[in-house]
């Protein structure tokens, strides 16, 4: 008897990413929860720049691969041109919070229908591990070798608490991929903000706390334990704007 069977969304192709990396159980758990809704054949994923993109290589519905950081606004493009569809972008945080910074914030604010899934793993993965806004205070990366300084850096970025002090969004998350209970909670809040989706609610916006162990320069297993003792405490999972919860 199958236990596990893979979601039909992910392709049986080799996926492209390092081993250890959680952008691989991200995607899948995307594709777990679009599934569960049975909108398979309505997904439309708008593929960004960064290893994010690598979701090329295996994704099997459809996508739309678009330039650095723009994805919120082909999203919006796509969205409101097909109403019906689910459409969602799928971003790193170079990406989201670096580069396409206006296009998030711009999406965000005018409440667009559609998802955001951001995986957060505090650095530029695909060029090399460079810092990107939310890497940590004293983290290293190539360009702040000796752990970044807030004085000449400043300090990481909170997506969600700034994403959430907008008006429109209607669920803005953020879970930790590093533990089961994470990976569960993860499932549900990215299969409510699909749901929300389709009921035409408005903007929802999940963050997904990653890891990046070949530019961490870690064991996977060292990463699961950093997220625990670093990352946590200051990127704080949780619902940071529930809407439907408020109502
Ligand atoms: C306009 C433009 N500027 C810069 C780049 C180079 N570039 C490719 S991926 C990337 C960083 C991606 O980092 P992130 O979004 O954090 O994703 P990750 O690879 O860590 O998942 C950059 C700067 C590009 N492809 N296009």
């Amino acid at each position: 008897m199958a236990v596990y069977k893979r979601p039909e969304l992910i392709a049986d192709a080799p996926s492209g990413y390092c081993p250890g990396c959680l952008h691989s159980l991200a995607t899948k758990l995307v594709a777990e929860a679009i599934e569960e809704l049975g909108q398979a054949d309505n997904a439309l994923n708008v593929i960004s720049v960064g290893c994010s993109a690598l979701n090329i290589l295996y994704w099997s519905g459809d996508f739309l691969s678009v330039a650095h950081g723009r994805a919120p606004a082909a999203a919006t493009g796509i969205k409101r041109t097909n109403p019906e569809r689910l459409v969602f972008a799928y971003q790193g945080d170079g990406d989201l919070a670096a580069i396409g910074l206006a296009e998030i914030m711009s999406a965000a604010n005018r409440g667009e229908n559609f998802t955001v899934v951001f995986a957060n793993n505090q650095t530029y993965g695909m060029t090399g591990g460079q810092m990107a806004p939310t890497t940590l205070i004293g983290q290293k990366t190539t360009t702040t070798v000796y752990g970044r300084d807030p004085q000449t850096t400043g300090y990481p970025m909170k997506m969600c608490e700034l994403i959430s002090t907008l008006e429109a969004p209607v669920y803005v998350a953020r879970f930790a991929l590093n533990s089961p209970k994470g990976v569960n909670d993860a499932r549900k809040g990215l299969k409510k903000a699909f749901r929300l989706q389709m009921e035409g609610k408005g903007f929802t916006f999940i963050e997904l706390l990653t890891n990046c162990p070949t530019n961490w320069k870690m064991t996977p297993l060292q990463t699961l334990e950093y997220m625990n003792t670093n990352t946590i405490p200051y990127f704080k999972p949780g619902v940071y704007k529930d809407k439907e919860a408020q109502a």
